[in-house]
């Protein structure tokens, strides 16, 4: 018998990005405790084995689960304090590097990957401004019928057990997200991007499995975090 991934029971997640701030007062500890269902700690730009490692530290001490969505294969850190690592693979990437070749190194690195604690997620990148665009020259211009057809060869083809639909800055088209969400069956599909209040996420949560929440916490904060789990849990 096989038991469910963590991720079938979620709703929300927090994405911290180590190369970014918290607001003045506001602890990792505070964030830890917004409700939120997982921390993955991540970031596209400036991201460090050091800064990495100091996120996932001053957050292993509360109770929450602690994933690292790590951008590249040189900042992976082996802290016993992840519950795994979910690694990204860009299904509309321009550059093949970002679909299978930076995992031809990873699979390389000195102690292995731990496969126990290692998930792919089949992103399908949608904002053209994001760092995350540029960097693996994702085709954005996309339709919903597009993306609807992604998510389903990364399901069905691929057996990709998440499937993340990522706007990154800003808010995405519901249409988009909805064709994705119908697309799947039992993958559970992420959403991430531009939600900063109860609507947006709420508005999201609709017809994505979870929420991802980046920005937010970094620009305004432990409440408004608060209301995006809140909007989770209701939709
Ligand atoms: C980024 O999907 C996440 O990888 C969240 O996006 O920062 O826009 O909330 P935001």
């Amino acid at each position: 018998m096989t038991t469910a991934p963590p991720w079938d029971e979620w709703n929300h997640i927090l994405k911290i990005d180590p190369d970014k701030d918290l607001p003045e007062g506001v602890t990792y500890g505070d964030l830890c405790a917004t409700g939120t269902d997982a921390i993955e700690v991540g970031g596209t730009m400036g991201i460090t084995e050091e800064n990495m490692e100091a996120v996932v530290e001053a957050c292993a001490e509360h109770d929450v689960p602690l994933y690292q969505e790590p951008s590249s294969p040189d900042v992976v850190i082996d802290n016993r304090a992840l519950e795994g690592y979910l690694i990204p693979t860009v299904f509309n990437a321009g550059s093949p590097f970002w679909i299978t070749g930076a995992h031809k190194e990873w699979v390389r690195l000195d102690n292995g990957l731990d496969w126990d604690r290692t998930t792919t997620e089949a992103y399908i990148v949608m904002n053209p401004e994001a760092d995350v665009a540029t960097y693996t020259e994702a085709d954005c211009d996309l339709s919903a019928e597009d993306v609807g057809a992604y998510a389903e060869v990364a399901e069905r083809m691929f057996g990709q057990e998440i499937v993340y639909v990522e706007y990154s800055g800003m808010l995405g088209d519901e249409n988009v997200v909805q064709a994705a969400g119908d697309a799947v069956d039992d993958a559970t599909l992420f959403y991430g991007g531009g939600i900063h209040d109860y609507e947006s996420a709420h508005s999201m949560a609709r017809y994505a499995d979870v929420i991802v929440v980046g920005d937010l916490a970094h620009d305004e904060g432990v409440e408004a975090v608060r209301e995006t789990v809140e909007a989770a849990s209701d939709a």
